[in-house]
C-alpha cells in the first residue's frame, strides 16, 4: 500500500505553499528581500541561517517587522517606518514574481505527479497559505502549471483570506467552510510546525514533507513525515 492509498485516498487535499510546493524561500522570498534592502537603503542583509530563525514568524511584512523589533531598530516602532516595511514588502513579492517568472524555482519533485494521481482518483485539492493571492498566482503560472499539464486547485485561501496567520488554524478553518466538509474527509500537506500546528489546530491529519529549512523539526502529532512529495506515491 502506498502512503497516497493510506493517508490521501478519498479526502480533498489541502496544500501548503513555501516550502511543500516549492522550496520558495532560498531562492526566492529571501533573494528577493535582501535585494529589496539595498534598493530601499535598509541597512539589512539576511544571511540563510538567520532567515531560517525569522522564518519562525510567517507572512513577510511580519517577519520583517518582528526582526526589526528584535533588534531595536526604530523602523519597527515608528509609523515612517511602519510604511516603509509595507513598501519594501511589495518590492520585495514584484521582485519574488520576477525570479519566479525567470524560471528560477522549480516545483518539489514528484509535486506534478502527486496532483496527477490526485486527478486521477477523481479527488480535489486545494491551496491553503500564509503567502499573498498573487504570490500563489505567480507561483501556480510560472512554477507548476509549466511543468506539466495538471488540474487547478479549486481554491486558494490566502494571507489576505485571514486576520491570523498559521500557526494559527484560521486558514484550515476557511478552507472547511469553503469547502461545507468535515475535518475528516480533508488531509493537509505541510513543512513547517507552524503550518502543522495550524492544520491539526483544525483537527485536520496532517502529512509533512521535509523543507530546506524545516527538515530538522520534530513534527509531534504528524501522520507521517516524508522526504519528498514523490515518496506518496511510491
Ligand atoms: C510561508 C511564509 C510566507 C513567505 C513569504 O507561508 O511564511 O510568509 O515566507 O510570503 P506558507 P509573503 O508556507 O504557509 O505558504 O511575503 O507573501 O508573506
Ligand atoms: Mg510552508
Amino acid at each position: 500500500m502506498t502512503l497516497f492509498e493510506r493517508y490521501l485516498l478519498g479526502k480533498t487535499v489541502l496544500f501548503d505553499v513555501d516550502g511543500t510546493i516549492a522550496e520558495t524561500e532560498c531562492e526566492g522570498h529571501l533573494p528577493a528581500f535582501n535585494a529589496t534592502f539595498k534598493e530601499h537603503s535598509v541597512p539589512w542583509e539576511w544571511t540563510c541561517s538567520r532567515y531560517g530563525e525569522l522564518l519562525k514568524i510567517t507572512g513577510g511584512y511580519e517577519r520583517m517587522l518582528g526582526y526589526a523589533q528584535s533588534i531595536g531598530d526604530p523602523i519597527g516602532t515608528t509609523q515612517e517606518g511602519q510604511t516603509l516595511l509595507r513598501q519594501v514588502h511589495r518590492r520585495k513579492n514584484e521582485l519574488y514574481a520576477e525570479r519566479l517568472a525567470a524560471g528560477l524555482i522549480p516545483p518539489r519533485t514528484g509535486l506534478v505527479e502527486l496532483l496527477r494521481t490526485i486527478s486521477e482518483n477523481r479527488a480535489q485539492w486545494a491551496v491553503v497559505t500564509t503567502t499573498s493571492k498573487k504570490n500563489w498566482d505567480e507561483l501556480w503560472t510560472h512554477t507548476v502549471s509549466r511543468a506539466g499539464s495538471v488540474a487547478p486547485p479549486i481554491f486558494a485561501v490566502c494571507g489576505e483570506d485571514v486576520s491570523r496567520k498559521k500557526p494559527d488554524p484560521e486558514a484550515y478553518l476557511v478552507a472547511l467552510k469553503r469547502l461545507g466538509c468535515a475535518a475528516d474527509q480533508c488531509v493537509a500537506i505541510e513543512d513547517s510546525e507552524n503550518g502543522l500546528g495550524a492544520a491539526l489546530g483544525a483537527g485536520i491529519q496532517t502529512v509533512v514533507v521535509r523543507s530546506q529549512f524545516f527538515g530538522h523539526q520534530a513534527f509531534d502529532g504528524a501522520a507521517c513525515v516524508v522526504d519528498e512529495l514523490s515518496d506518496l506515491i511510491k
